[in-house]
């Protein structure tokens, strides 16, 4: 399973015009508010330039690039979690996600309504955080109430120490912090894992900008000013790269280019996810395909292994790498291996981003 990120927002923020952008989908887009009601799903291939000189040097029979899946969901309003708009139980099909984009209007449209009435951006960031921030509220209190009861009844260390973690969880959201801003151990991560919280996910804001340069410049300000609490702020030209949609990838970027917009949304949103949820890419070749994978930084031969099957992890015995530079280097994978780029490495090998991988493994009988 490759990645996935879901879209949160205002209504009309243009979310499910991203979305469509992002997954090249038809999903429908309207000038009124709650047009999206029942989530999107799209998947998308991940651009990568090096899987596509692989394939050339290889000439697999089959190439697999890595995958994100998109979530577009209803709009958020404020009072969502009184139930005012939509409400906010449509959340939950975000809760398994790996990474929140929340898309802020920067654009100006007469004709496409606002609910705020105005476009502010910092306000409507606000209340789509405060949203966000509620809605894992209402969970960890009712889980905070019964993990309570049950640590009445029965005396045990694990039970005693989630409650005390989800009455931390609960101090701080209810001052408004974002559980991604709570300093915890990764054995609290761990144990936090199965109430599924929005706010402790990874979160990047995207600004849906028009070509006007007063939306740039707003863009310019409020992105200097989330970057100093440690926010990322990313331009996305919805509208306009939505009208390039058939054109290939370099197409649009060139295109783009003419506006000074230097990437394509796709390009930029599944770069950021990488940096912020520390993956590399690997790639691994076989007789069947030449295929791309994300992997965690830091991860060891095995576990990578384990991303293609469990039994590689359970049985394996050593990995033979080759790095993507040294390959493109030698030019072909025979005159890799006489020139010795090729290296065999055991258990305790770190995966490198660009890494050509080919595991050899016992069978399971
Ligand atoms: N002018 C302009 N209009 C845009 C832009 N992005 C989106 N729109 C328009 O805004 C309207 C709403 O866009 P959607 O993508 O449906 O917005 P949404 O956030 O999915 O809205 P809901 O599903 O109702 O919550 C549509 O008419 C879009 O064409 C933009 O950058 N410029
Ligand atoms: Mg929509």
């Amino acid at each position: 399973m490759g990645l996935q990120v879901g879209i949160v927002g205002l209504p009309n923020a243009g979310k499910t015009t991203l979305f469509n952008l992002l997954t090249r989908g038809q999903a429908e887009v309207a000038g009124y508010s709650f047009s999206t009601i029942d989530p999107n799903l799209g998947m998308v291939e991940v651009p990568d330039e090096r899987l596509k000189v692989l394939a050339h040097i290889l000439s697999p029979p089959q190439v697999v690039p890595a995958t994100v899946e998109f979530v577009d969901v209803a709009g958020l309003v404020k009072g969502a979690s009184r139930g005012e708009g939509l409400g906010n139980q449509f959340l939950s099909v975000i809760r398994s996600v790996d990474l929140v984009l929340e898309v802020i209007r920067f654009f100006r449209d007469e004709r496409v309504p606002h609910v705020m009435e105005t476009v502010d951006p910092q306000r409507d960031r606000e209340i789509i955080d405060l949203e966000l921030i509620l809605s894992d509220l209402e969970i960890a209190e009712k889980r905070w109430e019964k993990v309570r009861d049950l640590a009445k009844k029965v005396k045990d260390e694990r039970i005693k120490g989630e409650e005390e973690l989800l009455a931390k969880c609960l101090a701080f959201l209810r001052q408004g912090v974002p559980l991604r801003r709570v300093p915890l151990t990764p054995e609290e991560r761990e144990m936090l894992k199965p109430y599924q919280f929005i706010t402790i996910k990874p979160l990047v804001y995207v600004a849906n900008l028009d070509e006007r340069e007063e939306s740039k410049e707003r863009f310019v300000d409020a992105q200097r000013e989330m970057a100093q609490e440690g926010a990322v702020l990313l331009p996305v030209f919805s509208r306009l790269e939505e009208e390039l949609r058939d054109f290939s990838e370099e197409e649009r970027k060139v295109f783009l280019q003419e506006f000074d917009i230097e990437d394509t949304g796709l390009s930029l949103v599944v770069k950021t996810a990488y940096h912020l949820l520390n993956l590399i890419t690997f790639y691994t070749f076989g007789d069947k395909e030449l295929r791309a994978r994300e992997l965690l930084r830091g991860s060891k031969a095995p576990q990578a292994a384990g991303k293609v099957h469990s039994d590689m992890e359970k049985g394996f015995i050593k990995a033979e790498v080759i790095h993507f530079a040294d390959l493109v280097a030698a030019g072909s994978l025979e005159k890799a291996r006489q020139s010795g780029y090729l290296h065999q490495e055991g258990r305790d090998y770190e995966i490198q981003d660009g890494d050509l991988v080919h595991f050899r493994f016992v069978p399971p009988h």
